[in-house]
């Protein structure tokens, strides 16, 4: 009975190497789907126990999502923060039960030391990719531009607007007019892209769109055909994730360049929890993702085949 009771023991332990929280924020976008599917597959071929927990994009519901997993005493945590600000004090309980924190694809204002690392892109300089891509192909011709900022307070809003305002300077023929959040989603774009469009003369006045995500361009290209007026021509549409449905756009000439995001946060994430949990090994702070540029000159139907197999 013993060595039966000893070898379950062994075959319980070797199943889950690791147990994980993983507080994600919802799934309000496109991209945001791929990270959880691919964060799961990954767990699941890691052997990783996961323990998810969606909080419907609100910071309670995050902070209320790390505290039971504290409790349960899993052995590391993963937050996706919906925004910079207010995770001191569930960080510090976190860190008193010895339990690694690991941030998904968003930073924090909060001491390094509250956390292992966070594994995000450069979000400054997709704002900055995004911002060159249009004051090349605008030239020196005027172009009133309209914002559709992500989720306020959140760290990718605030840098890739930092970002594109950063690669617009200088140009004095393009002016970002009007700048609001859409919360990074179709529904909330779509609406935003309606009022700039009904204050800027029927959107005669607006050159190009900028959106902080493709979700929130998707929906916005949706309002501009509403309003009789061709999106990717008319005006122009750039934006930042990368997913399926902004290649689709693009090859209809409705979308005209977006910046590439991974939604492969977890695969850094596991590999940086696995060496500390095995040798103790501190990852660096920061443990940054790729972006590169994508416009219509790359046959955004084939990248669009490609990337629909990948989690989206
Ligand atoms: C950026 C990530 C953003 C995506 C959006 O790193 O946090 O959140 O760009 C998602 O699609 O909603």
């Amino acid at each position: 009975l013993i060595s039966g009771l000893m070898a379950s023991t062994t075959i319980a332990a070797g199943a889950a190497d690791m147990t994980v929280g993983f507080s994600q924020i919802g799934s309000e976008s496109g991209w945001r789907a791929a990270e959880t599917s691919l964060t799961k597959s990954q767990a699941e071929e890691r052997g990783i126990d996961l323990k998810f927990a969606d909080a419907q994009q609100k910071q309670e519901n995050q902070i209320k999502a790390v505290r039971s997993f504290i409790a349960q005493g899993v052995d590391a945590i993963l937050i996706a923060p919906v925004v910079a600000t207010g995770w001191e004090g569930v960080l510090e309980e976190a860190k008193d039960a010895e339990i690694p924190v690991v941030l998904l694809d968003r930073q924090i204002d909060a001491p390094e030391d509250l956390y292992l690392t966070a594994v995000t892109s450069d979000q400054v300089h997709e704002g900055k990719v995004a911002g060159e891509w249009l004051v090349k192909d605008v030239g020196d011709a005027e172009c009133n531009v309209v914002e559709l900022q992500g989720t306020t307070g959140s760290s990718p809003a605030i840098n890739r607007k930092q970002g594109f305002e950063e690669a617009i300077a200088g140009h004095d023929n393009i002016k970002i007019i009007r700048s609001q959040t859409g919360d990074f989603t179709r529904t909330k774009g779509k609406e935003v892209m309606e009022s700039f469009i009904k204050a800027e003369d029927g959107g005669k006045n607006i050159c190009a769109l900028y959106a902080h995500n493709d979700d929130m361009a998707v929906g916005a290209i949706q309002a501009i055909k509403e309003a009789g007026l061709k999106p990717g021509t008319d005006i122009k549409v750039v934006s930042i994730d990368a997913v399926p449905d902004i290649f689709q756009a693009m090859a209809a000439g409705e979308a005209n360049a977006t910046v590439e995001l991974t939604p492969n946060m977890a695969g850094p994430a596991f590999d940086a929890l696995e060496k500390y949990k095995a040798d103790g090994t501190e990852p660096p702070k920061w443990i940054q993702t790729e972006s590169k540029l994508y416009t219509q000159a790359d046959d955004p139907m084939k990248v669009y085949e490609e990337k629909k197999g990948l989690g989206y």
